[in-house]
């Protein structure tokens, strides 16, 4: 008891940050809490290593896979709050990810035979790596279904290319990339001829195929070269996961496989079904393969082109000791190279045991060329004994392999036992073992598959979660379970439901190492990392309409974004025409998004500040069409409105002057400018706060202070227009116009406060 005192007061001062002396109301409060909500000691320990203080931030960011939902999920470790959902291969509208034209050039790369498609299903993401470490700057994810790879700029977290295999009709063994990010691997899996007309199922073995594909990555351009890129054709085996060697074993890949007896279904048929089939015998194959020398097999011209892609073909590569099979047992899943790259883990998922073979040992059996014989296509086989380092019993089904950063120190996910297996692959030895709720799948630690892990915690990427939430309804959702690894046993900390599809793989890396940008260089078109030819500046927004020789018409609208109106307020056209709106977020403020969305058309455009994004359809009925801004982006966020008015063809206005609304005095004017100059002296302290202080020493601060002046200026426009107005006895527009002049200053107070609030935090000083 006095024991249980003493841990729960130390808990108490360092988690609620009170000294001893005070700490008996804070424990005497715990206590309560504790007793109402069914805590235990070991819950509250849980809850200190990874409850996250508000403003607090995440010493990992880990990227999931969103499965069948075909997005990226981003979220912090140890505090496991999603941070976002990366559109990648599906359209997402808070994003306006496939709903702008900029995003929709993206999600039209990845169309599949004509077939413009709005899924995926993601598997392995990938983060880019130099020499062996991740290095931050771009994420890949492979399409199972849609062989196809994603590239994701980690300066903005999006996608900006789609990449289709122009041979594979299924893949899974990707992505993952090679230490210098040279090559992203991706492997098929349902074999299938590569050519894309009729092959009978009789001529499997002929003429259907595996592949391994390495995808060139262009680093200088941040995209995949698919001309650079090649495929080594592999047997009809069902390839599975792959993995790239490191170090030791640079320069080489590890594939495995599920079905090397090439078993053919048809349970429709009275045949026994794939299930039985490919796991009849006790060994399927491990593909091991000399990537460097592939890629100067093709650059030398030695490959064949199909669909236009490079290929080489399995007897140049086995002429040449590009390829060569290992036994591996029973339908494996997982293979994952140790760091220093001497040791490849397999798991066969009908097997107890993990594998491990030693990349050493292979390449003298190579050198010496002892082959245990040559599969049907002449790939030599190495005998597994030769190869193997150890095998190690760690459960009932181990899928894959992380890396801890203790010496010889691996996780195995054992799914039909719903475990972790913590054992030692250079002793041969199990250390520890933990429940998983449940059946996990992949499991992932801190940087858990380079050359430098960091250990600290593993997520188990769990397949059910069966009872551990709420009930929704049939469809659960997923769980991702963090684990604290930093002991000698491993400790469950917390359940994270995932309400997205099946979460495969993910990775995890040290925040610091991302370095985002928190906005755009203006005009931007953040698609193709360029200028965008529809940037507009403040006062050029124009509108044209413009008609081609077969009287077909486009109104065009070059327009701004900005706290709190979208210019232009008012688009006409006439039925039939196409409308073209491009618009431009001129803000420079952190966070001021702007969002666009129109009655009846499927328009909704997310502009981040410096962003122009574009929308284009056909105005093929008459009649209005509201539009607004989005997002909640100040307190004048509802007037941020506009009409799009399609006029029947052939339209003739009646009067052409707008005259709608409330009508404005004198006195009004006099009123509202009275209140603008009070304005503007509220406006003078700040500022006169913010010159006092070091404000250029915080770019943010110099930021907002660049915004709040272009505001000011606004400000000043609009006041001159309000006094010629007045000028002219025009109070109508003199009042409006000062309204125009009172929203510019409340737009600069708002952000002036926002620096003063920053200068006070960040204890800035005054110079003289
Ligand atoms: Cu779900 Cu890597 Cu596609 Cu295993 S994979 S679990
Ligand atoms: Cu911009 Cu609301």
């Amino acid at each position: 008891m006095k024991r249980k005192k003493r841990i729960l007061s130390l808990l108490v001062s360092t988690a609620v940050g009170l000294a001893i002396s005070s700490g008996a109301f804070a424990q005497g409060q715990l206590e309560k809490i504790m007793k109402a909500r069914g805590l235990t000691q070991k819950d509250i320990l849980a809850a200190a290593k990874t409850y996250t203080p508000t403003g607090g931030r995440d010493e990992y960011l880990a990227f999931a896979s969103g499965g069948q939902s075909g997005q990226v999920i981003v979220y912090g470790i140890p505090s496991m709050r999603i941070l976002k959902y990366i559109g990648v291969f599906t359209p997402e509208p808070w994003q306006g990810y496939g709903f702008d034209d900029e995003s929709k050039a993206v999600l039209a790369q990845g169309d599949v035979r004509g077939q413009h498609l709005t899924y995926g299903d993601t598997h392995h993401p990938a983060i880019s790596e130099t020499n062996g470490d991740y290095d931050g700057q771009y994420l890949f994810i492979n399409d199972k279904a849609n062989p196809r790879v994603a590239v994701i700029d980690l300066k903005d977290f999006e996608t900006k290319q789609i990449v289709v295999n122009p041979l594979f009709k299924s893949q899974h063994g990707g992505a993952f990339v090679t230490p210098n990010t040279e090559y992203v691997i991706t492997a098929s899996q349902y074999p299938a001829p590569y050519e894309n007309g009729y092959v009978p199922l009789d001529q499997f073995n002929e003429k259907y195929r595996g592949g391994i594909t390495y995808w060139k990555f262009d680093r200088k351009k941040g995209r995949i070269d698919p001309s650079k890129s090649f495929v080594v054709e592999a047997p009809p085996y069902s390839q599975d996961l792959s993995d790239a060697g490191k170090l030791a074993s640079d320069g080489w890949s590890f594939t495995n496989s599920f079905c090397s007896e090439r078993y053919v279904g048809g349970i429709e048929r009275g045949r026994p079904p794939f299930e039985a089939g490919c796991s009849s015998k006790d060994t399927d194959f491990l593909h091991v393969i000399n990537w460097r020398k592939a890629a100067k097999l093709i650059a030398e011209g030695k490959g064949k082109k199909i669909n236009g892609f490079n290929v080489l073909p399995i007897d140049v590569a086995v002429k040449n000791g590009v390829m060569f099979l290992v036994p591996e047992p029973k339908s494996p899943h997982g293979v994952d190279v140790s760091p220093d790259g001497k040791y490849i883990i397999v798991s066969g998922k009908l097997d107890s045991h993990t594998s491990v073979y030693s990349f050493d040992k292979i390449m003298k059996a190579i050198k010496a060329k002892k082959f245990a014989g040559k599969d049907p296509y002449g790939i030599p086989i190495l005998p597994m004994k030769d190869v193997l380092h150890t095998q190690v019993q760690v459960g009932l089904g181990p899928l894959h392999t992380q890396f801890d950063a203790k010496k010889c120190v691996v996780y195995t996910s054992i799914y039909v036992d719903s475990m972790v297996t913590k054992w030692d692959y250079c002793a041969g030895k199990v250390l520890d073992q933990i429940h998983i709720h449940y059946n996990i799948g992949h499991l992932m630690a801190m940087e858990g598959d380079t050359e430098h892990p960091d250990g600290k915690y593993l997520v188990a990427l769990n397949k059910l979660s069966i009872d551990r939430f709420n009930p929704v309804g049939p469809l659960h959702p997923q769980n991702h379970q963090l684990i604290d690894i930093s002991g000698k046993k491993m400790q469950l900390l917390y359940d994270m439901p995932i309400p997205l599809g099946e979460p495969h793989y993910a990775v995890a890396i040290k925040a610091d190492k991302l370095k985002p940008e928190v906005r755009y260089r203006s005009g931007w078109n953040s698609r193709t990392d360029s200028r965008s030819p529809y940037k507009t500046r403040a006062g050029r927004e124009k509108t044209e309409r413009h008609c081609d020789a077969d009287g077909k018409c486009t109104v065009e609208v070059f327009g701004t974004v900005i706290r709190s109106h979208i210019n232009p307020e008012i688009i006409e056209a006439e039925q039939g025409d196409t409308v073209k709106i491009h618009l431009t977020n001129l803000e420079r403020a952190e966070d001021e998004v702007h969002g666009f969305a129109m009655y009846g058309h499927n328009v909704q455009l997310s502009i981040e500040p410096g962003k122009t994004v574009s929308t284009t359809f056909v105005a093929d009925q008459e009649g209005v069409f509201p539009y607004y801004c989005t997002e909640f982006c100040s307190a004048l966020h509802l007037e941020m409105e506009g009409y799009l008015l399609v006029k029947p063809k052939g339209y003739k206005a009646e009067k052409a002057s707008l005259k709608a609304g409330t009508v404005y005095t004198k006195a009004d004017y006099e009123k509202q400018v009275a209140t603008n100059l009070k304005t503007q002296k509220v406006i003078d302290q700040v500022v006169a706060f913010i010159t006092a202080r070091n404000f250029k020493d915080f770019p943010t601060v110099v930021a907002l202070v660049e915004d709040a002046t272009d505001q000011l200026g606004f400000a000043k426009g609009a006041r001159e227009k309000a006094e010629a107005a007045a000028a002219k006895g025009d109070y109508q527009n003199a009042m409006l116009w000062a309204n125009q002049w009172w929203q510019y200053q409340v737009k600069t107070a708002d952000l002036g406060l926002r620096a003063k609030t920053y200068l006070e935090e960040h204890g800035a000083k005054v110079v003289k």
